[in-house]
């Protein structure tokens, strides 16, 4: 057999071994059993020498064709097997994107919070101030400035936190807007939700922890009336447009004259009904136009501005509004209990 016909024969078993192939790893094997050191084409070279000198160079160019033709066809079935697998992986690791997604299970917004951003909403609305300030105060802020001196029943029976004889956890919100009154901004329109810490036993409604919204306006020529309007309008917005209120006279040292807020039972509207125990009405919050006293102890002057201050439980109203009969149920942050709001 002369060497254009072994070369043709190599060739074409390469053709047929790369055609039979089917992966690239087997690929590769033919690649070096042709064009490996120890390969077909190698040897092929090697045997050159019983060529005759002046078919060399002839001898020569084939065999570079046969290696540059088998390295194309290598280079065609490893584009072609690559393709072949891509698309298999393709298949196999396919997504459908139009199956229903894994819902995913967020929690919300615990009862209070939901209440408190409503009463936010409301007083936002008419033009408040949101204000925070620290649970850990003076018994300056909260008492004295409020016109509760220091041997004022109220200390006792608030019945407080003292950390030290002058600083305490605060029993009401009201220090935030004394705090803000100092500052001699004015006028003021705010509301000053937060954590208040009373020495109660727990029970369906009480807790040594819980929540205030107290609410504060000083202005020049601020009345009564602009109380009763407002708060009736709170009411309003809160529990449904027919509420009404009742204004009782009540008595709080931080304010002269104070009142109490009953709302109509927006479950009865006002028959009387097992929500309202059989009275129509529901008491929500305690009121008053600021004492003057306060006002000067806050640096204001009491002839020039007057304002009226309020205050109501967080927990009272989310447990009305949500009908919950025991308080110990919002802190407990059983998931099963709070899911429902
Ligand atoms: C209640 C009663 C009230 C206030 C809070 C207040 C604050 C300042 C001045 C005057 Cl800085 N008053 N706050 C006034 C009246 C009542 O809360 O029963 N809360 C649950």
């Amino acid at each position: 057999m002369n060497m254009k016909e072994r070369l043709q024969e190599l060739q074409e078993a390469a053709r047929r071994q790369i055609q039979e192939s089917g992966q690239p790893e087997k690929l590769n094997d033919v690649r070096v059993a042709f064009l490996g050191k120890k390969g077909e084409l190698t040897s092929i070279l090697k045997s050159m020498k019983d060529v005759a000198p002046e078919d060399r160079p002839k001898v020569g160019q084939m065999v570079n064709e046969v290696r540059s033709q088998i390295e194309e066809m290598l280079e065609e079935c490893k584009t072609r097997l690559d393709a072949k697998m891509r698309e298999e992986k393709m298949k196999a690791e396919y997504i459908d994107v139009t199956l229903p997604a894994k819902k995913s299970r967020i929690g919300h917004r615990h009862p209070n919070t939901i209440a408190l951003e409503e009463v936010e909403r409301i007083f936002i609305g008419m033009g408040y101030e949101v204000v925070e300030g620290p649970e850990v105060e003076y018994a300056d802020y909260n008492f004295t400035k409020l016109n509760i001196p220091e041997d004022h029943p109220a200390r006792d029976e608030q019945d407080t936190f003292f950390i030290n004889d002058s600083i305490l956890l605060r029993s009401q919100t009201s220090p935030v807007q004394a705090r803000t009154m100092e500052q001699g901004k004015l006028p003021i329109r705010m509301i000053a939700p937060g954590r208040v810490f009373r020495s109660d036993e727990v029970d369906a409604t009480h807790s040594p922890s819980f929540h205030q919204i107290e609410g504060l306006v000083i202005d020049r020529n601020i009345t009564f009336a602009d109380l009763k309007g407002t708060l009736q309008e709170f009411a309003r917005e809160l529990f449904g447009p027919e509420t009404k209120t009742k204004f009782r006279p009540h008595h709080f040292p931080f304010t002269e004259p104070s009142a109490e807020v009953d709302v109509s039972c927006f479950k009865c509207g006002g028959e009387g009904c097992r929500f309202c125990k059989g009275s129509g009405w529901i008491e929500i919050l305690g009121c008053g136009m600021v004492h003057p006293n306060v006002l000067r102890m806050c640096g204001i002057d009491p002839e020039e501005y007057t304002g009226f201050a309020f205050g109501v439980g967080l927990e009272r109203i989310a447990l009305l509004k949500y009908e919950i009969d025991d308080m110990r149920l919002l802190y407990e942050n059983d998931a099963r209990f709070l899911k429902q709001f």
